[in-house]
């Protein structure tokens, strides 16, 4: 439901996932490394950041890791992705290591960007990941374009842009899925209903009762997904897909999740009610739910859920340590590669951003 409360009841019974999944178990046990990967991930980036590491912003997805993880998994390594600052988990299914995600936090001179960004703003196109950018809503636009590029090379290729609630107001978002639409391409907008744009509440940001119900006046496909339940985000997200690749145009995927950190670190959340990150922390966590899933479906025990919680740690702290030793960038680099490469004097590029 699109409105905000905090008067809420408890769930009758603890919340799990669905049990009806395509999944193998050997995915199931795949998805929740990811699943675990990304809520570690933010822990580290945060502890970075206290340190005084990181210089750039810090915007985690604590209580909504779900949401890209679980639709992620359901694409094929071809497909295009241009995820929301808040979808690391999304980059991490794409192939992204977690080191080159700490290059560029940490702004080291072999980060992709070289520096000059502090986000992960930067593609990997080989892999399919068009990379984010601050504007909401226009990457929307910019994969009808990569769409229509697959289309002429006769590929066959699903791209999915991500967006918060808050990007489904922007004339953007209008041009970009109304394009998708009238060209029926392969375009799935997921919409991460996750309670608050910044400090906005979902109840100020849209008069209709679902974002997904946008879907109608655009003529495409609506689909609605448990955001704090993975399976089931892969789930829909797979018919999603599947609509998509077979021909029959673009769909506005709604998933509903809760962010229960501020828009950045620097938030302090006043302007949420109290008590309501409490509750959706005690009764609608992603992490806790799929792992009752997986124990109460004999996936995974408690003790090898506490081994890839101890392989995790060890991986990503090697990842970050390594990314800490890389050299910063020499400041004549700043001079170059910000808005053309050709401007680097070919005797100077080696010597300059090597
Ligand atoms: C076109 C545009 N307007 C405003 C901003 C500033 N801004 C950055 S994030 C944000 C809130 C985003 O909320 P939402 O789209 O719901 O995503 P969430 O942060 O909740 O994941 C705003 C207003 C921006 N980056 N781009």
């Amino acid at each position: 439901m699109i409105t905000n409360t905090t008067a809420r009841p408890a769930p009758k019974k603890p919340l799990s996932c669905i049990n009806e999944t395509s999944l193998t178990k050997e995915q199931q046990r795949e998805l929740y490394r990811y699943l675990k990967m990304t809520r570690m991930f933010d822990e580290k980036t945060v502890m970075l950041k206290r340190q005084a590491k990181l210089t750039g912003g810090v915007f985690t997805s604590l209580g909504q890791e779900a949401t890209a993880v679980g639709t992620a998994y359901a694409l094929e390594p071809r497909d295009f992705i241009a995820p929301l600052i808040r979808d690391i988990g999304a980059c991490f299914v794409k192939g992204i290591e977690p080191r080159t995600i700490f290059l560029q936090y940490l702004g080291k001179g072999s980060a992709p960007s070289r520096a000059t960004d502090v986000q992960f703003h930067f593609a990997d196109l080989e892999n399919g990941f068009v990379g984010p950018i601050s504007h909401l809503g226009d990457m929307i636009p910019v994969m009808t374009g990569v769409l229509l590029a697959s289309r002429m090379k006769k590929e066959n290729r699903v791209a999915v842009a991500y967006i918060g609630e808050g990007a489904s107001s922007t004339g953007a978002f209008h041009e970009g899925v109304n394009f998708a639409a009238v060209q029926k391409l392969p375009l799935i907008t997921v919409i991460e209903n996750n309670g608050y744009a910044y400090s906005t509440p979902t109840r100020n940001q849209a008069a209709c009762s679902n974002f997904v119900e946008k879907a109608v006046g655009y003529g495409i496909k609506g689909l609605t997904a448990d955001g704090n339940d993975v399976i089931h985000c892969y789930e829909v997200m797979k018919e999603a897909v599947a609509h998509a690749r077979g021909g029959n145009g673009a769909v506005l995927l709604e998933v509903h999740t809760y962010r229960r950190k501020g828009h950045a670190e620097h938030d302090n959340q006043a302007y949420v009610p109290d008590g309501e990150i409490a509750w959706w922390a005690e009764h609608n966590d992603p992490m806790t739910r799929y792992e009752k899933y997986l124990i109460e479906n004999k996936v995974m025990s408690q003790a090898e859920m506490d081994e890839t919680v101890k392989d995790l740690k060890t991986f990503l702290d090697a990842e970050a340590d390594w990314a800490e030793s890389q050299p910063d960038p020499t400041p004549e680099s700043a001079a170059y590669e910000v808005f053309d490469n050709s401007i680097v004097p070919p005797a100077f590029k080696k010597e300059v951003l090597s």
